[in-house]
């Protein structure tokens, strides 16, 4: 261990000297690192079935493929695995519910009956990990989500039906919020949307924008809730229309002072998230994150270390938005150890925040207004190169969590006593 340690520390030592010379601080990247909290979705651990009903079935335009052994069954299950989780991956962390999470002792709780002493569990558990709770209404699976409309459904009782939910949802994201001290970010998605060409494109819109505007009515203090509102382009089964497009939402986000989330997955193939960060943070005060990885479509595979993550985490660095934008996971991958998809995913989101930080960004902006760029070119080549790694590695050191693969073992020893025995 102790020799170990030594290669580790000589790694970073080398390191430092080595962005020292590009005027870059590792002791300070390493302590801001420290300071940019990662909201990990609790539903990677069960492919998103929650604790409502357990022979519960995802629906709404996503889902979630493969069945990899060892899915978490009860609510000590999930939260055992993600304190598995969390033991392997180094940073400050949140935990993101979802509605379905909730824990009832067996009683039968409807979506628009839900209260915070359902969650009084998760809030305990919290308290103990020292992280901080967002919440999500869960506005899918369940029979008056099956017409593929909910909050934009032109039956005023469904629409009624999922407001409440939204509502009594907002109050336990304030209950979050003021037993944790930190805002709880709720955020809305819905699956609204119409499988072939709609007859009508406006009546849906106006609809979802009234059911918006009865659901978030309630004035909550930001200091403990902030209301997100999450877009998409097109769902399973909605391919033709989505009710709660990007213009839409980044519409109703800008009128009523709320989060706008972006979803990596929720745009077309050739856009990406990371170019909306800027213009988006210029009209809205908070921007929530589900970073995700489309594979053709929103198909929700585990964040890889690719430029797209890259990127988004430069636009987070470079302009200053650590406290504006929310980082938020949102992947759900049935087909592998699922305590691996989270630590895998999570841990690329804090090495692509590492390489963000390690770049001497005001170099490269003076090198810019210069219209030097050549220096910018030639210097964003060279860095690709440099050993951000020893750094991560480092980081990982001084947090006690395992550096490189060693993740791997713990899982697999995990996976062998515990998740294989369910
Ligand atoms: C669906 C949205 C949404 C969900 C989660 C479970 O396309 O991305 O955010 O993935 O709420
Ligand atoms: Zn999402």
């Amino acid at each position: 261990m102790s020799n170990k340690m030594n290669i580790i520390e000589e790694h970073y030592r080398i390191a430092k000297e080595k962005y020292a010379a590009l005027g870059v601080d590792t002791e300070a990247v390493l302590k801001k690192l420290d300071s940019i909290p990662i909201s990990i979705h609790c539903w990677q651990g069960d492919d998103v079935k929650g604790f409502e009903n357990p022979e519960g079935e995802l629906t709404g335009g996503i889902q979630a493929t493969g069945n990899y052994p060892g899915a978490a069954k009860s609510p000590e299950q999930l939260r055992s695995d993600l304190e598995k989780a969390f033991s392997l991956i180094p940073g400050a962390k949140r935990l993101n519910l979802h509605a379905i999470y909730l824990e009832t002792n067996g009683e039968k709780v409807e979506r628009d009956e839900i209260e915070p002493k359902h969650f009084e569990n998760w809030v305990r558990w919290a308290k103990a990990q020292q992280i901080g709770l967002d919440f999500n209404p869960t506005i899918f699976s369940h029979p008056k989500a099956d017409d593929g409309l909910t909050l934009s459904h032109p039956d005023e009782e469904i629409r009624n039906f999922w407001i409440e939910h939204v509502k009594r949802s907002r109050k336990i994201s304030e209950y979050f919020g003021k037993e944790l001290g930190t805002p709880s970010i709720m955020n809305v998605w819905i699956p609204d949307g119409f499988k072939d060409v709609p007859a009508d494109k406006l009546g849906p819109r106006q609809r979802l924008k009234d059911s918006l505007d009865k659901a978030l009515e309630e004035k909550i203090d930001r200091k403990y809730h902030i209301d997100a509102v999450e877009s998409k382009v097109f769902g399973i089964g909605a391919e033709s229309y989505t009710v709660g497009s990007h213009e839409f939402y980044a519409g109703y986000a800008i009128a009523n002072d709320l989060a706008l989330c972006l979803d990596a997955g929720h745009f077309h193939p050739t856009e990406v998230i990371s170019d909306k960060i800027s213009s988006v943070s210029l009209f809205v005060k908070d921007i929530l994150l589900h970073v995700s990885r489309p594979v053709r479509w929103d198909s929700d595979h585990v964040v890889i270390l690719d430029d797209e993550l890259m990127a988004i985490a430069k636009e987070i660095i470079g302009n200053g938005l650590t406290d504006r934008v929310h980082i938020g996971l949102d992947f759900f991958d049935a087909s592998i150890n699922r305590i691996a998809a989270w630590v895998i995913g999570t841990r690329n989101m804090f090495k692509a925040l590492t390489i963000a930080l390690l770049q001497p960004t005001e170099t490269l902006k003076n090198a810019e207004v210069e219209f030097d760029f050549t220096t910018r070119l030639a210097m964003l080549e060279e860095l690709k190169s440099y050993p951000w790694q020893a750094v991560w590695d480092y980081y990982c050191y001084t947090k006690d969590v395992p550096v490189g693969m060693e993740w791997l073992k713990e899982v697999k020893k995990y996976e062998k006593t515990v998740l294989l025995n369910r």
